[in-house]
């Protein structure tokens, strides 16, 4: 086993690998930027190195620095987390150059899977199903008519070398095609640097189920399950869940052999994720394979009961797996809210300010995985993402009724956060059942953002804004115009409320 890790990130994810190298008996170096000296996972891990200024660029995307940096202080592995270098190729082949461990897949596996082309070809090589359409970049647009005319409009244009959305383009009919491919390659340009794309078949209204895997270096690959990830904004998830109520056992076992056979072709170890789309006819196709832990692992480790990170620091340094595909069996149900430093009632504008309270929910299953605390400065050169708030009860119904309890917990002042509009999910009816998909979030969003309070909370508010109003007569010249004054939304109410009635 390693004596010591180096972790090549920030925030939540940092103390996530920090705590898992605590507990394996494994020394861990932090790495931080000049905004992050005072950071938690500075203080947590048993040494530091500066890697440079804020932004990203000149800090955690510096490779040759923060290699060096593990060198020196003779770190054996680095473990990459989410984000910044985890999914570059480049970086994972100069850490195993510099006789260092990356604890991931291999550069190669990273690269064959990288391009979503590539992806589809190994995906159908290998008899994994994708979705209709084209593994070759479109000529023009009368090349990509005469595609769109074979498989039937609706179809996405999609870039090559993407993920996560960018250069996509929804074609509903030939007349449109000119304009989406020129709109698809230039953005695909922009945000990737290549302008290829090509064409699938519009799927809608499915479900985003992906499935974990876990490999070994010695042949064994492992499906923990499944994720429902459809309630999503702009293709930012906002809750994750494990299990599915769109998955049955057979439905489990056919895509987590699917996983395991694109995996298996890709020559993958470690731990991934392959993405698919379930349709409303329970038919799923692989959409991509990511190469990195992902933000929403603790759903699966709370039902499956495997660690996952302190798996992947074990098989990158040799170890074989110890499970068998038929012990893994999902218990109970568990949800995540990824906690952000947005402004639903702002369209989701980041906020930024210093962390200046903060209670956190605890209690019988419940899991806060967070890189803030009080006096947290929050900017807005990194993700806006503070914590993830996961749960895990019996039943799906136990783990709403937990989520919500342990939201309400929840205290976060000196920025705005997604607290709130948590909340209100957990009391919609249709996510109650789970009839969601990936538009669920974005059609619902309006009438999510517009509930009256609960009686209870309006009763405390009252109450509150009455005593302030009653104290700010007596001394008039201490009076908080701002509290005592406003009645037009019930969110300075509440914001009333919370601040001075419940503290
Ligand atoms: C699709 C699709 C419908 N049909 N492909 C979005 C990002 C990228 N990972 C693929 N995406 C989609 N591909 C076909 N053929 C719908 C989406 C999609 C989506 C997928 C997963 C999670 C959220 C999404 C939100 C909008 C669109």
């Amino acid at each position: 086993m390693f004596k010591k890790i180096l972790i090549a990130n920030r925030g939540e994810i940092a103390l996530r690998v920090i705590r898992a190298c605590r507990e394996l008996g494994i020394a861990s170096v932090a790495v931080y930027s000049d905004a992050d000296a005072r950071a938690p996972h500075v203080r947590e891990a048993d040494e530091a190195v500066n890697v440079g200024a804020p932004p990203s660029a000149e800090s955690y995307l510096k490779g040759d620095r923060i290699i060096e940096a593990a060198q020196r202080l003779g770190a054996e592995a680095i473990h990459p987390g989410y984000g910044f270098l985890s999914e570059r190729d480049w970086f994972a082949r100069a850490v195993i150059d510099a006789g260092l461990v990356f604890i991931g897949p291999s550069a190669d596996a990273i690269a064959a899977i990288g391009s979503k082309t590539a992806a589809r070809q190994l995906a159908i090589g290998a008899n994994v199903p994708v979705v209709p359409g084209t593994t070759e970049a479109l000529r023009d647009s009368a090349d990509a008519r005469a595609v769109a005319d074979k498989y039937g409009y609706p179809v996405l244009l999609k870039a090559a070398a993407g993920g996560g959305g960018k250069g996509m383009r929804l074609v509903r009919a030939a007349n449109e095609m000119d304009a989406a491919l020129d709109t698809a390659r230039r953005e695909a340009k922009n945000a990737f640097g290549d302008d290829a794309v090509y064409v699938e078949k519009y799927i809608e209204g499915p479900r985003h189920v992906e499935i974990q895997i876990l490999g070994d270096q010695h042949g064994t690959m492992l499906s923990l399950n499944e994720r429902e990830c459809s309630v999503q904004r702009r293709h930012q998830k906002m809750i994750e869940e494990a299990p599915s109520v769109a998955v049955t056992p057979g439905l489990r076992r056919a895509m987590g052999d699917t996983a395991v056979r694109a995996a298996k072709a890709a020559g993958y170890v470690n731990a991934g994720t392959c993405e698919f789309l379930l349709d409303r006819d329970g038919k799923f196709y692989f959409l991509e394979m990511n190469t990195r832990l992902q933000v929403e692992h603790p759903v699966t480790e709370l039902v499956t009961g495997i660690d996952l990170v302190q798996w992947q620091i074990r098989v990158a340094a040799g170890e074989r797996l110890p499970f068998k595909q038929d012990d893994i069996v999902p218990h109970g149900w568990a949800i995540e809210c990824r906690i952000t430093s947005e402004d639903p009632a702002n369209a989701f504008l980041p906020s930024t300010g210093t962390i200046s309270y903060l209670h956190l929910p605890s209690g019988p299953g419940v899991r806060w995985d967070g890189g803030i605390e009080v006096g947290s400065e929050v900017g807005l050169f990194y993700d806006p993402m503070l914590a993830k708030l996961i749960v895990h009860a019996p039943t799906r119904d136990a783990a709403v009724d937990r989520m919500h309890r342990a939201l309400l917990e929840l205290t976060v002042e000196g920025v705005e956060s997604s607290r709130d509009f948590h909340l209100r999910v957990m009391e919609d009816a249709e996510f109650r059942v789970g009839a969601i998909d990936i538009q669920w979030l974005e059609r619902r969003l309006d009438s999510l953002l517009h509930v009256e309070p609960p009686a209870e909370t309006k009763r405390t508010a009252a109450l509150v804004a009455a005593l302030i109003a009653d104290r700010d007569r007596q001394a008039p010249k201490r009076a908080s115009s701002a509290s005592a004054t406003s009645n037009d939304s019930t969110n300075a109410w509440t914001r009333v409320a919370r601040l001075e009635g419940i503290r």
